[in-house]
């Protein structure tokens, strides 16, 4: 491993998480206890990833880079595609709530950006493939859409939805002074059933089923989101909330469509100076 690659190793809590050294029994414990809590909620949560220096330096480098993120606001619904119009009109599916972000796509992020260098790096991906139990784990293919600084500012929401993917990895870099809190329901459907009921009752803010992860800078979270509906309540106060989000996948080659490329970056072409 030359000098460079090594590079993040100064800004990650390497006492709480020895990723250099995957077999050894502390390393293992710490992968089985995020298993563990993806095994009972689809969710692991593991505080103080990075440490003071390491939290520090990414929000340093997360403000100029905020300023360059492209803001949509729109509306849709959990499922995050067109109802079918054959559905009755109180279906769930048909439960339409806006959504405003802004987002900083892959190719805007420096080389030497702290974040982009987590990303890149060997070790972490394999600690993250060990968590997850994949046989092979790659990084997105999308040029804007492998890594992507999420920009949340006062009065922005992220409405109650399901990822189309089976987990977001995530990094946070700076809360916001109230809400910005993600919110789920754990597994509230399956790969079989779609539990409507239970989907609507959360939306309309009447379920017990919802728990928060509070955004602690520092904290890398692995998240399933396939089957557990989740959001981020709204942006309040001046603070932006700041999010690194981690493209990964267990199959090669995963490219964002056009249109979401047109959402989300407010452009098709990747910038000119990607690596
Ligand atoms: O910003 C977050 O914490 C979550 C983002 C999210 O749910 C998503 O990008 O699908
Ligand atoms: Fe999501």
């Amino acid at each position: 491993m030359n000098q460079s690659s090594q590079w993040p190793l100064e800004f990650i809590n390497l006492e709480t998480y020895p990723m250099l050294t995957l077999g050894s029994p502390q390393t293992q414990s710490v992968i089985s206890q995020a298993q563990q809590q993806l095994k009972l909620s689809g969710a692991a949560e593991m505080p103080l990833f990075l440490n003071p220096l390491g939290i520090e330096r990414l929000i340093q480098e997360s403000l100029p880079l905020a300023e360059a993120a492209f803001w949509n606001a729109l509306t849709g619904n959990a499922y995050l595609e067109e109802p079918d119009k054959n559905l009755p009109a109180d279906h769930v599916r048909k439960i339409f709530e806006p959504t405003s972000l802004g987002a900083v796509g892959y190719d805007q992020f420096p080389v030497d950006n702290l974040l982009r260098k987590i990303y890149e790096w060997e070790p972490f991906m394999n600690f993250i493939q060990q968590i997850l139990n994949l046989p092979k784990l790659y990084r997105y293919a999308d040029p804007m859409g492998a890594l992507n600084l999420s920009v949340m500012k006062e009065n922005d929401y992220l409405r109650w939805h399901f990822d189309q993917t089976d987990f977001v990895t995530s990094l946070s870099v700076r809360n916001s002074e109230k809400g910005g809190e993600f919110e789920y329901a754990p597994r509230i459907r399956g790969p079989e059933k779609e539990n409507y009921e239970k989907v609507q009752k959360v939306i309309k803010g009447e379920s017990n089923e919802v728990v928060n992860i509070p955004n602690r800078p520092g904290t890398l979270l692995i998240f399933q989101g396939r089957y557990s509906l989740h959001r981020v309540t709204q942006i309040k106060g001046k603070t932006s909330r700041l999010m690194g989000l981690l493209g990964y996948a267990a199959e090669p080659n995963i490219m964002s469509t056009e249109y979401l490329r047109k959402i989300r970056y407010g452009r098709t072409a990747p910038l000119k100076e990607m690596k």
